[in-house]
């Protein structure tokens, strides 16, 4: 019988559809089991096979989790506010609103036709106002606790896009969407305070179960120093300026302050013989952005200020300068320059003939350093970095010299402690979450203005607060949004107070709708609050997250910064969302660039001479995208599950290759043969139970360790070890349709029926593997003749000389080398045969 694939799929996707089989409710008499996809952004170009690698791994585990007798909550939704969307309507020249329904449309069929048990009636769409009703009041609640708040601040502002954008959308000075150039300027800007959970964002990792790499990124991004505040006294104002360091203990060896350009006292501190350098330096630096001020490889640069400052442990004079290395929103925006102990001051200090002071040297056991070497660091002509010995550190006020780096560290903080000259400080790299975009394609942030400065935030019945209709949607520059278009909107008369109001105009960012959809999942229709209790106690957290690792330091840790606050305002049971993570693999194809940039497609490279063949994520702007449809149309959407997981390890990145794709659709048809067999009996065969309890054993385990490719190839063995069989088992056979059901859920379902199995295939039970059935006791012996290899047979473990002998006359492949009586048997129990002619 042939595999009408298209027949089958509809088949049973409308089956499924009809019984509602994946629609889940609360029931306490079952464990639950969530498992969650990171939701797509509904781009234009629909999705490509490199997206649904993660969508079938997470619908292998939810249908396995059925059968294992959970109660499984497998969500899908829309994450369609934001720039990319937005870009996307402009690029097009139709409203967001309208390309963004018609994308959602096409990512919908796409994934129907995929097969994948989501529970649809569940689906939650951001820029839907009845979801983001409750986003604004979440933004709210941060309100409430103090932790959101308008301030000036310096901010990245992207000319390009028209908009600010948060640090963690920056990378290497250029927006990370776009890859445009990124330059500072102070705006007056709503800010969430992340940097108050910084501390639990930190210790919370502990406990989960996430890749390692993935914890580093957001161990780094946090970025915990432990350090002291030193205060310096300026000569002629007295005043203060307070530095950050890590190695208090250098305190002896600081012969120079350097000062952020935008650090407060940059006027008051600038001498008037040097004001004119200062006003140069300061404007060219006011173009870099950080990322060009901090890069190592650049030369720092800086300009004297014409002033000095005290240093309080031996109250020494010493210069004060302004330098773009020293960045304003790290530390306290001032650092001691230590050119003895950190290269980068050493260059500053060479650079401008500064004093060095060597204060530190490496102990006498320190292995790699040459007697040269240690001269040049004590003479202080090479810096010395590390840890050692303290020297030429004492003063009327403090004694260092002789001890280690680490006993003087702690000495001169308890003595800036008790001298009140400083502090022991934690600091912390992550600032403080920017928040306001100056776009139209977001969730407008529900705060309207008075006349007098004043300001307050809608209540929950004001809310949702719409986005106004606007046909001029694109960004208008000079920092304001596009909703100043939208007049009668922002300007009105506040029904509450009587007042004029005006409306806040900036949106909220893309990530804010992604910080608490898998919330809303647990109860997607409640239209009196955002979720329910008993839904969100029941279902969370998420017992498997399952997305890309570009996700590492934005949405992850967004989102678990508002869960937490989530949790401190008792609207949420758990401290932490996602429980258990696993980044996919990233899939990529072969891609064809023009030497002087851009691509061009397979089909066309050979018209052009100056591409070259390299490897690249997929990605339709670089034409190597395959579409999921053809590859259903063609060979089913059972046969390009298998294929997303059997291209390799699901972590690792996977090249795709669409030639390899027939391997993956033989065997399932190699499948049903077995299955529409005459040989298929009801009788028992125990070499036939025993590979199915073998297969059975071995699939189960690969899931549980997400290793799906070597699950199918389990499947695949079982097939050709199955398929030499006198007789198949019919119990064989429903056990091995059970475990394949979970990758080719279709042909599954199909075959169940034909096997005629009691009930439905999706509400069967993942079948008990009997212990006993596992002991090995057959094994492969290889047959040699006069020495050659000549073929394989399967015999018992204890099976004597002759009786093997007999088995491989028995064998025609073997049988044909095999003319004349053998001389000599030469046999090595348990492997091999050696039959002399
Ligand atoms: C003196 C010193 C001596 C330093 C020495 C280092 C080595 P992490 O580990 O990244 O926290 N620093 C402080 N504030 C800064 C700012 N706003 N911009 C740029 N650099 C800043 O690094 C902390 C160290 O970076 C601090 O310790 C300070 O230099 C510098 F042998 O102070 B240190």
């Amino acid at each position: 019988m042939k595999y009408d694939h298209k027949h089958i799929e509809k088949k049973w996707q409308s089956f499924w559809e009809k019984h509602k089989q994946f629609e889940v409710e609360v029931d306490k008499t079952k464990p639950k089991y969530y498992v969650l996809d990171m939701f797509p952004y509904p781009s234009g170009s629909g999705l490509h096979v490199g997206h649904v690698t993660g969508y079938t791994a997470t619908d292998v585990i939810a249908r396995y989790k059925r059968l294992k007798g959970f109660n499984v909550l497998h969500p899908m939704g829309w994450d369609s506010f934001g720039l990319q969307a937005e870009q996307f309507a402009i690029r097009t020249g139709t409203h967001p609103r309208q390309t963004t329904a018609k994308n959602i449309n096409t990512y919908r069929r796409q994934l129907k036709s995929l097969g994948f048990s989501y529970d649809w009636k569940r689906e939650v769409n951001t820029s839907d106002p009845k979801y983001y009703k409750w986003t604004q009041w979440i933004f709210t609640k941060l309100i409430e606790k103090g932790l959101a708040f308008e301030a000036n601040i310096l901010v990245n502002y992207c000319p390009q896009l028209g908009t600010v954008l948060a640090n963690e959308e920056v990378e290497e000075g250029k927006s990370k969407e776009g890859g445009f150039p990124v330059e500072r300027r102070p705006l007056r800007q709503w800010v969430l305070k992340i940097t108050h959970y910084a501390e639990r964002l930190l210790d919370d990792l502990d406990d989960l179960d996430w890749p390692k790499h993935l914890k580093t990124l957001q161990r780094n991004w946090i970025g915990k120093s432990e350090g002291a505040q030193i205060n310096f006294t300026e000569v002629d104002s007295r005043e203060k300026i307070t530095v950050f360091t890590t190695r208090a203990e250098t305190l002896f060896g600081a012969s120079f302050l350097v000062i952020s350009p935008e650090h407060p006292f940059v006027k008051e501190f600038t001498d008037s013989s040097c004001l004119k350098d200062v006003q140069k330096y300061l404007s060219e630096t006011a173009k870099k952005s950080d990322f060009e001020r901090t890069e190592l490889v650049k030369d720092k640069t800086g300009v004297w200020t014409g002033k000095y400052a005290i240093n309080p442990v031996n109250e020494k004079k010493i210069p004060i300068w302004i330098g773009d290395y020293v960045l304003m929103n790290y530390g306290s925006g001032a650092v001691m320059g230590v050119p003895a102990c950190d290269k980068r001051d050493f260059e500053f200090a060479k650079k401008y003939k500064l004093l060095l002071n060597p204060v530190c040297i490496p102990t006498a056991t320190c292995s790699n350093i040459s007697s040269e070497q240690l001269c040049a660091i004590k003479e202080g002509y090479q810096v010395w970095e590390s840890s050692g010995i303290m020297v030429n550190s004492c003063s009327k006020h403090l004694s260092l010299d002789n001890l280690t780096t680490e006993k003087a560290r702690l000495k001169t903080i308890g003595w800036l402690t008790l001298s009140k000259n400083g502090k022991a400080v934690t600091t912390y790299k992550l600032r403080d979450w920017l928040f306001s975009r100056q776009r139209y394609w977001g969730e407008p942030i529900p705060i309207i203005h008075f006349e007098d400065g004043t300001n307050r935030y809608l209540e929950l019945d004001e809310l949702p607060l719409l986005l106004p209709e606007l046909n001029k949607y694109t960004p208008i520059g000079a920092n304001n949004s596009p909703l100043e278009n939208a007049q009668d909107w922002v300007y009105f008369t506040d029904d509450k107070t009587g007042l004029k109001a005006k409306r806040e105009t900036n949106t909220m960012p893309q990530w804010a709708g992604s910080c608490w959809y898998y919330l809303r999942y647990c109860d997607p229709h409640n239209s009196d609050k955002a979720f329910g209790e008993e839904e969100e106690n029941y279902w969370m957290p998420v017992d498997l997250y399952v997305g890309g690792v570009e996700h590492a330091v934005l949405h992850l840790l967004y989102a678990r910064f508002w869960h937490k606050v989530l949790y401190d305002c008792n609207i949420v049971s758990t401290k932490e969302p996602f429980q258990k993570l696993r980044n996919q693999g990233l899939v990529t194809a072969k891609t064809y660039k023009k030497t002087k940039g851009g691509y061009v497609s397979f089909e066309n490279h050979k018209k052009h001479d100056d591409v070259i063949e390299m490897v690249e994520k997929m990605s339709k702007s670089k034409f190597n995208g395959v579409s999921p449809d053809s590859i259903v149309q063609e060979f089913g959407a059972d046969t390009l599950r298998l294929y997303e997981l059997f291209m390799g390890p699901f972590d690792k990145e996977k090249l795709w290759d669409s030639r390899a794709i027939t391997g993956c659709r033989r065997f399932l048809e190699k499948f049903k043969q077995l299955i529409d067999s005459d040989k298929v009996t009801n009788g028992e065969c125990y070499q036939g139970m025993r590979l199915a309890h073998l297969l059975v054993d071995g699939v189960e385990k690969d899931i549980e360790g997400m290793y799906f490719n070597t699950a199918i190839s389990k499947m695949m063995e079982f097939v050709n070890a199955f398929s030499k069989l006198d007789s198949y088992p019919k119990k064989a056979l429903q056990m091995a349709v059970i475990s394949l059901s979970p990758f080719a859920p279709h042909l599954s379902e199909e075959c169940w029926e034909t096997l005629s199995g009691e009930g439905f295939l999706s509400y069967q039970r993942f079948p008990v593997v009997d212990k006993n059935m596992l002991v090995q006791n057959e094994k492969n012996y290889a047959i040699q003749i006069n020495g050659k290899f000549r073929g394989q047979v399967l015999a018992d473990i204890e099976i004597t000389k002759d009786a093997l002998y007999e088995l491989a006359l028995k064998d025609p492949k073997i049988n044909r080398f095999l003319s004349k009586k053998p001389s000599k048997l030469i046999f090595v129990p348990g492997k091999v045969i050696n039959i002399i002619l």
